[in-house]
């Protein structure tokens, strides 16, 4: 095939640069939200697993912040389709979390301050795929992004990290949440483009 430039046989681009089917590449950080931010002091702030036996873990904002907090570099992946790669975060590990946590249960419902829920298998935030997200990109996570902390799932549509977290609920079944309710996949996974049902 003389005449036709090596580039042509290169990979493509798009499908080179990491970016799941159906996706483009943004810099900014766009925001979405449903509904207003919540503004939440880190001095009223908390955070608690509940699992079937009534358990209550809880930590307020100092507890969190003493414990190993994880520098993490992510591609995230919105449904509405832009994706941004090699995002910086600072978390705490959901495995440092669950460590004293003892449930049955296969399934968590992630609830935040606002009233926002979504939906997780609980095998999908352990194992060091899911954080508590403090930071990002050097600073503390920006209120309208999810501060003082939100949940990071980035291996998920990013409507499954779920901004302003407060609580997770260990659940038996896999019950849809806000945006599950509303046409999304009940499980979110961006490679396999499950989008909405
Ligand atoms: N509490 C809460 N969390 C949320 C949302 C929301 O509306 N409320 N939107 C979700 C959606 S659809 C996306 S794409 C991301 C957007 O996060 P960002 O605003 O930081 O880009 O947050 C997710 N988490
Ligand atoms: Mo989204």
């Amino acid at each position: 095939m003389a005449g036709v430039s090596r580039g042509f046989f290169g990979h493509d681009r798009e499908s080179d640069s990491g970016l799941p089917p159906g996706q483009y590449l943004t810099h900014d950080f766009p925001v979405l939200s449903t509904g207003p931010t919540p503004l939440i002091s880190t001095s009223d702030w908390e955070f608690t697993i509940r699992t079937e036996s009534g358990a209550v873990h809880r930590w307020d904002w100092q507890q969190l912040t003493a414990l190993p907090i994880e520098d993490i570099t992510t591609d995230i992946h919105c449904v509405t389709r832009w994706s941004k790669l090699g995002t910086g975060w600072r978390g705490v590990s959901l495995d440092v979390l669950f460590e004293g946590v003892d449930t049955s249960y296969d399934f968590v419902m992630a609830h935040s301050y606002g009233g926002y829920t979504t939906n997780l298998p609980l095998e999908d935030i352990t194992d060091g795929k899911a954080w508590i997200a403090i930071g990002f990109d050097g600073e503390d996570l920006d209120p309208e992004h999810g501060g003082p902390a939100r949940l990071l799932v980035p291996h998920l549509y990013f409507w499954k990290s779920a901004k302003w977290i407060h609580e997770l609920v260990m659940q038996s079944d896999d019950e849809p949440g806000f945006w599950e309710q509303n046409g999304y996949h009940p499980y979110g996974d961006p490679w396999n483009e499950q989008r909405y049902w």
